[in-house]
């Protein structure tokens, strides 16, 4: 027996001196230690030996388990500080190289001049909201009083959701501005950004998704002078101070009376000669930029006011040909090509 257990003791310290791995040293430990390792079944054993022989039999069993699991240990300590010593020597990383720099992204030239509109009108106390881009009928014709055979409506000038249907891409931010006024009541200062929709083709002024800035304001007594004052204010912060202004008289459903307003061209106003060559008014001497009037009586009725009480204006403005004269630019499909070339031109 007692051969047997050095035998034993030598053969575990061997095998656990040959594991290159910890996972190993385990297999070790339950092969010799374990519930029935061979070191642990010699403690059974000890149960047939002489009762005289027990007590210095069972000391040299419990020194070989001792051993082997000191040397356990031992091993398990030696290799995790090697796994450690080749991590550290392996995953070495060499913090002063530069890093990979990604190119910051910016503002697309649209939402530029988008944000300029709106910080201006948002200056004046003026509140932003949006809405759907899919419309019906309703908020994008009917309740903005277009006559039932208006032109608009047809599915020549209207991208309709499908041949029939009364869901429609909305033609202009009005509808927005119904939903507001049905949500709300007036004293009302709104404007109302984005994407709007119209059947055209593509071509260096014309674009089937183009972008908007609406807007309107309704209270007791608000006039067109009103109007007049909010809107030559916003084209002086955006074309500069001294920028010439006029409004004509003009014809839209939702407002009566209606006008358009122009600016005089900032090219061609330092000299007030007409040029045929200039690029940007081509010999008109003014630019038109927006539309604008009192609101209709039928469309303050439509959502819910009383036109005795309350009055209000509204404008609405292409924001793509704010920018295309604010950017000096010839073609308007630049901004819907996605070319970086282009857009990266244009620092926020
Ligand atoms: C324009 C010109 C004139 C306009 C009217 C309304 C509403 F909903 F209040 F009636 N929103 N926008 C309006 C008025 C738009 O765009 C050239």
């Amino acid at each position: 027996m007692q051969e047997e257990l050095a035998r034993l003791r030598e053969a575990a310290l061997a095998e656990v001196a040959s594991c290159g791995a910890e996972g190993e040293l385990e297999a070790v430990r339950v092969r010799y230690l374990g519930r029935k390792g061979l070191l642990t079944q010699a403690v059974r054993g000890l149960a047939a030996v002489a009762p005289a022989e027990r007590p210095a039999l069972g000391a040299l069993v419990n020194e070989a388990k001792d051993a082997v699991e000191a040397a356990i240990a031992a091993s398990g300590e030696r290799l995790a500080a090697e796994r450690l010593a080749h991590r550290l020597a392996h995953e070495r990383i060499d913090v002063t190289l530069p890093g990979r720099r990604r190119p910051r992204g910016h503002a697309h030239p649209l939402r530029l001049i988008e944000d300029e509109i709106v910080d201006v009108f948002v200056g004046m106390g003026f509140r932003v909201a949006e809405g759907p881009e899919i419309e019906d009928d309703y908020h994008n014709f009917a309740a903005l009083n277009f006559e039932p055979d208006h032109p608009a409506r047809d599915a020549q000038d209207t991208l309709f959701v499908a041949p029939g249907s009364d869901l429609l891409l909305r033609t202009h931010t009005s509808p927005v501005q119904i939903r507001v006024m049905r949500a709300a009541k007036p004293p009302l200062r709104v404007v109302v950004p984005g994407t709007v929709y119209r059947r055209d083709d593509l071509d260096p002024t014309h674009s089937p998704m183009f972008q908007q800035v609406e807007g309107f304001m309704v209270d007791e007594r608000v006039s067109f002078a009103d109007l007049k004052g909010v809107l030559v204010h916003f084209l002086r912060r955006i074309f500069g101070p001294e920028t010439g202004v006029r409004f004509r008289p003009s014809f839209f459903p939702f407002t009566e009376p209606s006008a358009e307003a122009d600016i005089a061209c900032f090219r061609c106003a330092p000299t007030g000669a007409a040029d045929p060559a200039c690029r940007i008014c081509r010999g008109g001497r003014w630019l038109e930029v927006l539309g604008a009037g009192m609101i209709h009586p039928n469309v303050l009725r439509a959502v819910g006011y009383d036109p005795e009480k309350v009055q209000g204006f509204a404008f609405g403005l292409g924001t793509d040909r704010i920018a295309i004269l604010r950017y000096g630019i010839e073609d308007l499909r630049l901004f819907y090509e996605n070319d970086l070339r282009f857009l990266a031109q244009f620092p926020s």
